[in-house]
């Protein structure tokens, strides 16, 4: 049994590429393993939002967690800042972190980027407040999308920093990458992550779109010209993404989609892979419509935050003896 912990920020509508990347794997694990599943609402923060639409997005992103088979009776889900912990841990592993292997974590360089002059210290601070979400629950397995990897990488030095400088407190965790189209692109820009803040809204597939216009976005998906159903990455990044996610959605190799489609145009293909994934989408969005005003949710998140909490409080109580902040 391994314990396993993830995250994903409200800071925007989920995408396919959450979906197939990250939440996908999440319930797969949730029988035989103690799952901690976390809406991380403080790291949203690192970039303004809209206080009413934060709130909202909270609440949204958790009955999607549910939606897509997350079961509460055999895996905890809550919000992040109601178990008071994981800021508190955060600031501790904030003094442990190097500015300089911040700086060089290219999610900050990426969000940086878009900030001109003012760039919020919390998001080069972002690294050791996941680090802490992590290592309260002495998690061994975080299933994370690729894009992931540096942050996964910094997790692990600062919880091996910590145990040298301290003494053994924390696991050392790992990284769980699912299969195939793991890293989602962009449908418009298909050399760039599919991501939730694209402000170009048919580079996206969104997991609440309506099948019409998953169709029409797939349809539309920059691809190049040469009609030909082939797997090259560098030469034929729109095709590749789209055979990733069919394949995906499918659990058809590679090979068997060349195969299939190899007297078959652009056009058969895309309309294929948009059916595959409306079937995938179309269950989900059932039981979302049906979460969201229930009662129930707001039961769940607050058991779930009592459960989180009593586990995070008995790591953080041996991280204040360890480095001697208490009287
Ligand atoms: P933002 O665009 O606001 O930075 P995001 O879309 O990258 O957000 P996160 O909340 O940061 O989403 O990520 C949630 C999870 O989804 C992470 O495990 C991440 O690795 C995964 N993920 C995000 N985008 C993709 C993608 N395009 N393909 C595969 N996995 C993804
Ligand atoms: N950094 C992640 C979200 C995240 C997370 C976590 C994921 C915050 N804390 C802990 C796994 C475990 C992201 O940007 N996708």
């Amino acid at each position: 049994m391994s314990i396993i912990f993830s995250g994903i920020q409200p800071s925007g509508e989920l995408t396919l590429g959450n979906y197939l990347g990250a939440l996908r794997n999440f319930s797969k694990m949730q029988d035989g393993n103690e799952c901690y599943y976390c809406v991380v609402n403080q790291h949203a923060i690192t970039v303004p939002q809209e206080p009413a639409m934060l709130h909202e997005r909270t609440r949204q992103l958790a009955a999607i967690y549910l939606a897509a088979g997350l079961d509460p009776q055999k895996a905890t889900l809550f919000v992040q800042s109601e178990v008071p912990e994981h800021v508190q841990l955060g600031w501790i592993m904030t003094t442990l972190s190097y500015v300089g292997e911040l700086e060089r974590m290219t999610q900050y360089k990426d969000k940086a980027a878009k900030r001109g002059d003012s760039i919020p210290a919390g998001l080069l601070a972002y690294p050791p407040l996941m680090a802490a979400d992590i290592l309260l629950y002495q998690t061994n397995l975080v299933p994370v999308g690729d894009d992931q990897k540096q942050h996964m990488e910094i997790t692990r030095d600062l919880a091996q920093r910590f145990n040298r400088l301290y003494g053994e407190v924390f696991t050392i965790p790992d990284i769980l990458l699912g299969q195939d189209g793991t890293r989602v692109m962009s449908l418009q820009e298909p050399t760039k992550k599919m991501s939730k803040s694209d402000e170009n809204r048919t580079a996206t597939v969104y997991l609440l779109d309506a099948p019409k216009d998953i169709e029409k976005k797939i349809k539309r998906a920059q691809t190049d010209s040469d009609n030909a159903v082939r797997y090259d990455v560098q030469a034929k990044p729109g095709i590749s993404n789209l055979m990733d996610i069919f394949a995906a959605v499918t659990d058809k190799s590679h090979e068997t989609i060349e195969r299939e489609y190899a007297d078959k145009g652009y056009g058969t293909f895309k309309k294929d892979v948009a059916d595959a994934v409306v079937s995938v989408l179309e269950p989900i969005q059932q039981r979302y419509e049906e979460m969201i005003g229930a009662p129930e949710l707001d039961e769940i998140l607050t058991q779930g935050a009592e459960k989180a909490r009593a586990k995070a409080a008995v790591t953080y109580e041996k991280v204040l003896h360890a480095i001697g902040l208490y009287r």
